[in-house]
């Protein structure tokens, strides 16, 4: 069986120490629920932080907990309060979390809260690292750990790692102004599968990496130097039988043994039959909207007097992070709007707001979201919010109406609920009064639809999704690994080649035998590269042949007096040592003019981007543009093209952030074939790292030793991760016995 680390902050269990006894209780929160439903299915362990202040505790009481801890499977990361200021109320909570949320009025630059966050992402590791035998799988969560993924990767290459962000991934123009931008990126990359609530959460995070990296992205893969990394998003559910049952259960109580939060709704209720409750729950925080909330409900008030004596705002305000500032000036405004409100609408018997700032048990959270007609939810900016799915979750008979953010991750799901933006407080207004006066019908109708999405995908289903598509990531991972050109393999080339007289090596010269730089024309071969291309020449045995989509031009003055075969233009130039230039096929270039007006058309429109012109083909660079403008205006140019380029028997290739378009049929592969038809090998070497290379791959006959640089799929023998290790294998194979 394998074995499955879960990391998060905080540990899933509630910790209770008096004097020699120590309870541990496991918390039955979301996360915790949806992993128990995976971690049957492995052995598995979380490591997290306890909460509890050791320096606090005796010798004794700490080795209690420990214990404790392992009975649940839990591991403790022993955080000092030092490090629980600066990393969680610091970094954590005064820079991620404003800024993610786009408060970024609120954010904190502290150099020393980063490095009590680098700090404390790397205790995670080392603690994981003490607890990594027979792990092959683990699964990080949220912004507290971002760092952690490529820690635990630098030092474990094998292990699976998957990342989930349970808060919103920023756009771009936020997240660029963190001075860590970079860092932050790179250690989340160190995962293998990242996860987000929203399409919009990883559309954001794909941006920022294209454009802090340049990291090739290829739909929801991105193409980092040494591995591929899949993003994907997995919208948080619910225990939604949790709470349908605990509702069904709760109305079934005779009256006496009813919650005391019930027992007052339903008298009062009887006192005032007309009423209608409206529920607010959340955690008291900036970012879930709360004074907004409460203005829109004055401006109800205010708008629609008919409703005045009619409506009950509910509001319970859950403590949070009240060591952070904000937090408790936030407190302080609540308590002021709230006592503005009821001093302005209380009359001898009744107050508009019913105010709690505390934390409910299960039972009554269950019984206000059973009994209350209307849940207003409306933050500000809120990456998922299950209070939204567990109200609906609750409504056993259907009824209820949903008031829901268009800010919350939950809106994208929760479509059937009336969608608001939190900040216009007359569309809350109106929201209120619909809710009030909508029909029982239709609220059944909207509720139906929500509760049959959210018990399908609840958080079991949640949690095996993201599982599964880790394993599907880990399968793929192996399949590369497969194919990585290890020492074993290489020394069988090497044999392979030593035995025959008669070598031909097919090597693409951009990216196989030079890095990419900015502008092709400084792309020029180094001494080295020289030294050894000759070297590789100079024996008999062998034939060199670059195969390039460059232009003939360029490899004149590059390669014109070497003892190599040069293939340009994808193959439709070649030309043998010491004769001239000669074209693979006849071909005609007529096309030319209109398809270069419509290429200029996106110069224009693209800065930094140029057409390159080829003897038999145009293509559009875009290398040096914006990495998004040039990202899409390619999938603009081909769109537009597509029909032009098969009316002219055109075709459009598509290579390392270039657009060639050329007569159709010619290819690498074909051209290569040519070369050895004329003058047959017995031991054939490919190597290239752009698409147009697979046909070079998949055009030579099977015997052929074919490798990929980089980590794209390929129908390649081996990979291979850099040109650097393409020179390498090149220097040992000229060592080769002549
Ligand atoms: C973060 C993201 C994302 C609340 N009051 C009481 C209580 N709760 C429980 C609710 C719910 C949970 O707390 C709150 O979850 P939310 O999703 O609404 O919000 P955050 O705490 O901000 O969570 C959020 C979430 O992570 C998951 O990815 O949805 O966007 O910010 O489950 O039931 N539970 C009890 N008493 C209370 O008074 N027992």
């Amino acid at each position: 069986m394998s074995r499955f680390l879960i990391i998060s902050n905080r540990l899933p269990v509630q910790i209770n120490i008096s004097e020699d006894n120590v309870e541990v209780t496991p918390s039955v929160g979301g996360l915790a629920t949806g992993m128990s439903s995976v971690t049957k299915l492995f052995k598995s362990r979380w490591i997290g932080s306890s909460g509890l202040d050791k320096s606090l505790l005796s010798a004794q009481q700490i080795k209690k907990v420990n214990l404790a801890l392992k009975k649940h499977a839990c591991m403790d990361v022993n955080l000092t309060r030092e490090e629980v200021e600066l990393y969680y109320e610091g970094f954590s909570n005064k820079t991620i979390w404003p800024l993610f949320h786009y408060f970024s009025q609120f954010v904190e630059y502290e150099e020393e809260q980063w490095q009590a966050y680098k700090r404390v992402n790397q205790k995670f590791a080392d603690v994981i690292a003490e607890n990594m035998e027979g792990v092959d799988k683990i699964w990080v969560h949220d912004y507290h750990l971002l760092l952690l993924p490529k820690l635990i990767k630098e030092k474990f290459p094998n292990v699976t790692i998957g990342f989930f962000l349970h808060i919103p991934f920023p756009s771009y123009e936020l997240f660029r102004i963190l001075p860590w931008r970079t860092e932050i990126i790179e250690g989340m990359l160190g995962a293998d599968l990242l996860g987000f609530h929203t399409f919009d959460y990883e559309r954001h995070f794909m941006s920022s990496v294209r454009r802090l990296l340049g990291y090739d992205i290829n739909i929801d893969e991105i193409n980092t130097p040494k591995r591929i990394v899949k993003v994907d998003n997995f919208p948080m559910g619910i225990d939604y039988n949790k709470f349908n049952d605990a509702a069904l259960e709760s109305q079934r109580r005779s009256v006496r043994d009813r919650s005391e939060v019930r027992k007052e709704l339903e008298r009062y209720y009887l006192l005032y039959p007309e009423t209608k409750f409206i529920l607010s729950i959340d955690r008291l925080d900036y970012s879930k909207g709360l004074i907004n909330r409460l203005e829109a409900f004055e401006y109800f008030l205010q708008e629609y007097s008919q409703y005045r004596d009619k409506v009950t705002l509910v509001l319970l305000a859950v403590p949070s992070r009240i060591g952070v500032d904000q937090y408790q000036q936030m407190k302080s405004e609540v308590d002021e709007v709230v006592g503005r409100i009821n001093g302005e609408y209380s009359t001898i018997n009744r107050s508009p707001i019913w105010y709690f700032y505390r934390s409910m048990p299960f039972e009554n959270l269950v019984d206000l979201y059973n009994y209350c007609e209307i849940a207003l939810i409306t933050p500000i900016r809120d990456g998922m919010n299950l209070v939204a799915k567990e109200y609906i979750a609750s409504k056993t008979d259907g009824r209820g109406v949903l008031i829901l953010s268009e800010m919350a991750g939950a809106a994208k799901e929760m479509s059937e609920a009336l969608i608001v933006n939190p900040n216009d407080k007359a569309q809350i207004a109106d929201a209120i009064k619909q809710a009030i006066e909508m029909p029982l019908e239709e609220q059944i109708e909207r509720n139906t639809v929500l509760q049959n999405r959210l018990k399908r995908y609840n958080v079991e289903k949640w949690a095996t999704d993201f599982l599964n598509t880790l394993d599907n990531v880990r399968q793929d991972e192996q399949k590369y690994l497969a194919k990585r050109l290890t020492a074993s393999s290489k020394n069988k080339i090497l044999k392979e080649f030593e035995g025959s007289n008669n070598r031909i090596f097919f090597l693409d010269y951009d990216g196989t035998l030079t890095g990419f730089v900015d502008n092709p024309q400084h792309a020029r071969p180094d001494k080295e590269l020289y030294e050894l291309l000759d070297k590789l020449a100079e024996n008999p045995k062998n034939r060199v042949v670059l195969i390039s989509g460059r232009d003939k031009g360029t490899f004149d003055e590059w390669f014109g007096n070497k003892p190599y075969t040069l293939i340009v233009e994808h193959g439709v130039w070649y030309r043998h040592i010491g004769s001239s230039w000669k074209m693979i096929e006849p071909l005609d270039d007529s096309w030319k003019d209109s398809i270069r007006s419509a290429l200029e058309f996106y110069v224009d429109r693209t800065p930094g981007s140029f057409i390159e012109e080829k003897n038999y083909s145009l293509v559009w660079h875009y290398r040096k543009s914006d990495p998004e403008l040039g990202h899409n205006r390619a999938i603009e140019l081909k769109d537009e093209m597509t029909s032009l380029v098969a009316n002219l028997n055109l075709e459009i290739l598509e290579g390392n952030k270039v657009i060639e378009i050329k007569n159709q049929g010619i290819n690498k592969g074909q051209a290569a074939l040519k070369v050895l038809h004329a003058q047959p090998a017995d031991k054939i070497l490919a190597i290239g790292d752009d698409w147009t290379d697979e046909f070079l791959f998949s055009y030579l006959p099977e015997e052929a030793v074919t490798i990929k640089v980089g980590m794209a799929k390929t129908v390649a023998d081996y990979k291979v991760e850099n040109y650097e290790e393409v020179r390498s294998l090149l220097q040992k194979l000229t060592d080769v016995e002549v």
